[in-house]
């Protein structure tokens, strides 16, 4: 009947009026269609040239024309769905939550900023923890796609997507706990071939006690007071991770809900694993044993996401390192070799060289970033591996980690590099460069710093790698570093010769790299790196002072009349990032010179006044701004680098003494390997211990 009705609202005749009101409503509505059609036809059609307007007979074209525009219509309707908030019930009817949940990076405004610069700008989305968790299909979207499109919300869950995610993480400690056996059990055939690393000899070969002679306890009043201070934060930022979070990646302090994002493929607990070390060296052992006994029993490694080779390496790879170094916890090592093999195949690629994007599971494929030109691998990602995977040697006995992270040194050593810099993006099929960008922030900045470490760490034996960060240096000073009209040392980006005046936050820890190389350097050069150093944490400082919050933009610039301070809007905020503190950590140990400590304490003054909230610490929206917007996300880094390097700022320098220590970029401390210690009787270093 009704479709009657529809075929004689088409042929242009009445409708019949039924005795039943659902029809004659039906009727009356048709009608009133029929009416707006008619004003669309002499709205519409009669400007087509060559089409009259005839009342209901419509023509072919017209009808085509007519269905074009509807079609138009349901396209723009369902479209403005995307657009409401997720609250609204429509949205979570038509759009299911797997489907509608985008792609984001850290906090939902500059996630968004980051996003719609896509592949403008990848720099951006270095170093900043994804937002809400994806479908794998979303994620290798992500990377296969140039241009990253979508836009970053907010991601409030609905009450059966946290059932969902809380099911999944209290999953039985023994099902976890077998799960993790059977993989060990299979990875002890594979990479991992042998797990009796003797940790009493190791300790033997360490110079100093790791925690000092007092857990690193200033003797001046003050300094004390700070610490104490700086480990209230940790203590406060831990459990309000641990009252809304817990279990999940990262904390949402405005919203009080935990985050998942996309970065770690499945794996959850970032910000347990990131913290194990901090709680540890902070002696807030209460907490470090929650932590640990999460890591034990929860930590799932049976994950079959899509991670970031990078961000897996630097956080749960370094963090299980640090954690079984400092404590001999046999179950850190444990997980993390097991971890370790699931990155291998990551390295299956032409080259060699492994790409930015790993599935954790069986599969073991890998992807490139869709914002990385031409299927490129990052400087940064692939640069940023070589401590991690010695020590996954170290610990197996198996030296496949370390020939895949010298096979990666060869081809760098060996490629020809314009002007002696390395360009931030390689093809790992054909091993050559694919553009000219060179920075020391975002996508280049934690290559070089491994380098050097490389050298430290292999207690000064790995020539290749000095070799490397001097040149690299060297190449640096010639092409990059600049001096402003105001006389601030800055260390700029290069775009195939020509300069872009700008210097990320993330470069900021620059100034301490090249302190802790001051002294293996050509000796007529010590001075000068040491003032070096200097000159470049004290313009990341500046970049600080001149703003009104007292902490520094995500970039700033030198042109245009500006000195330190961020131009655009994009650039203004700021996301609880440790490089500056960092570096006035590590000039402070190697000068002594009081001002790193004042300044790292206008640090905290300027974290508690404006990143404090009532549940946790928050990135901030605009430095500039004198009332500020939060941006609603604790990120891991601020637990494991941010508080450790503030806290060790105000400690003594046996805590963790850098003889025997050195940390990886995400400030996890890995010891220095003493080989022929290792090799031989072992301990033939005097020391105190306080353990
Ligand atoms: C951290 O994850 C690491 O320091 C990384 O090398 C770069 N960025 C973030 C902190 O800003």
């Amino acid at each position: 009947m009704q479709q009657g009705h529809i075929g004689e609202l088409s042929s242009g005749e009445g409708v019949k009026v039924e005795c039943c009101t659902t029809i004659v409503t039906y009727s009356l509505l048709l009608n009133k269609l029929r009416q707006s059609l008619r004003k669309t036809d002499s709205m519409v059609f009669r400007k087509l040239p060559g089409v009259s307007a005839s009342g209901m007979g419509l023509r072919l074209s017209q009808k085509f024309v007519f269905l074009l525009f509807l079609s138009g219509l349901v396209t723009l309707c369902f479209g403005a769905l995307f657009f409401l908030p997720d609250s609204v019930r429509l949205k979570r009817i038509f759009l299911s939550k797997t489907e509608s949940q985008p792609v984001t990076v850290g906090s939902e405004n500059d996630v968004r900023e980051h996003l719609k610069k896509g592949a403008k700008d990848p720099e951006h989305l270095r170093g900043i923890t994804s937002a809400k968790g994806e479908t794998s299909t979303k994620l290798k979207a992500l990377s296969r796609k140039p241009s990253v499109t979508n836009e970053a919300k907010t991601d409030k869950k609905d009450a059966g997507g946290e059932a969902l995610e809380d099911m999944m993480l209290s999953r039985s400690k023994t099902e976890s706990a077998s799960k993790d056996e059977k993989v060990t059990s299979s990875s002890n055939q594979g990479a991992n071939k042998d797990t009796s690393f003797d940790y009493n000899k190791f300790k033997k070969c360490l110079l100093k006690p790791p925690l000092g002679i007092e857990h690193g306890k200033p003797s001046d009043p003050q300094t004390l007071q700070r610490r104490e201070k700086v480990k209230e934060m940790m203590k406060f930022a831990w459990d309000n991770y641990k009252s809304f979070a817990w279990g999940k990646n990262e904390l949402r302090p405005l919203t009080r809900n935990g985050h998942i994002g996309n970065m770690f493929g499945g794996l959850r607990g970032a910000s347990i694993v990131d913290s194990l070390d901090t709680l540890y060296i902070m002696g807030l052992m209460d907490e470090y044993n929650d932590a640990k006994e999460w890591v034990e029993t929860s930590l799932d490694l049976n994950s079959n996401g899509e991670a970031s080779l990078f961000e897996v390496n630097i956080r749960y790879v370094g963090g299980l390192l640090s954690a079984y170094y400092l404590t001999g916890e046999e179950m850190f090592k444990r997980k993390v070799m097991v971890l370790g093999e699931k990155l291998l195949p990551a390295f299956n690629t032409p080259t060699g060289i492994p790409r930015g994007v790993i599935n954790l599971g069986s599969s073991g494929t890998s992807w490139s970033w869709g914002w990385a030109s031409a299927g490129s691998s990052i400087l940064a990602e692939f640069g940023t591996l070589h401590l991690e995977f010695v020590h996954l040697s170290e610990l197996s006995n198996n030296g496949i980690y370390t020939e895949k992270v010298m096979n990666i040194r060869k081809l760098l050593n060996k490629i020809e590099k314009p002007h002696g810099l390395y360009p931030n993006f390689l093809s790992p099929v054909s091993g050559n460069w694919v553009q000219h960008h060179v920075s020391i922030g975002g996508l280049g900045d934690s290559f070089y710093e491994y380098l050097i470490k490389s050298y430290l760490m292999s207690d000064k034996t790995d020539e290749e790698a000095k070799k490397m960060y001097y040149s690299a240096l060297e190449a640096i000073e010639a092409n990059l570093v600049q001096k402003s009209p105001g006389g601030l040392t800055y260390m700029a980006e290069w775009r195939g010769g020509i300069l872009d005046h700008k210097m990320g936050h993330l470069a900021c820890f620059s100034g301490g790299m090249v302190v802790i190389g001051a002294d293996d350097g050509a000796p007529e050069k010590r001075q000068h790196y040491l003032d070096l150093a200097a000159e470049i944490t004290h313009t990341c400082h500046e970049s600080y002072s001149r703003s009104a919050t007292k902490l520094g933009p995500e970039a700033f610039r030198f042109d245009g009349g500006a000195e330190a301070t961020a131009t655009r809007l994009s650039d203004r905020y700021y996301i609880l990032r440790p490089e500056v503190i960092e570096s006035y950590m590590y000039m402070w140990r190697l000068t002594h010179d009081p001002k790193y400590r004042e300044w790292g304490w206008e640090a905290v003054e300027a974290l508690e006044q404006h990143c404090r909230v009532e549940a946790g610490f928050s990135g901030i929206r605009d430095v500039y701004a004198q009332t500020v917007s939060h941006d609603n996300m604790q990120q891991s880094f601020f637990l494991s680098e941010t508080l450790k390097y503030l806290y060790l700022l105000f400690s003594d320098d046996d805590l963790l003494p850098l003889e025997d220590w050195v940390f990886n970029t995400e400030a996890h401390p890995l010891p220095v390997v003493r080989k022929s210690c290792l090799q031989g009787e072992g301990g033939t270093h005097d020391k105190t211990t306080s353990e």
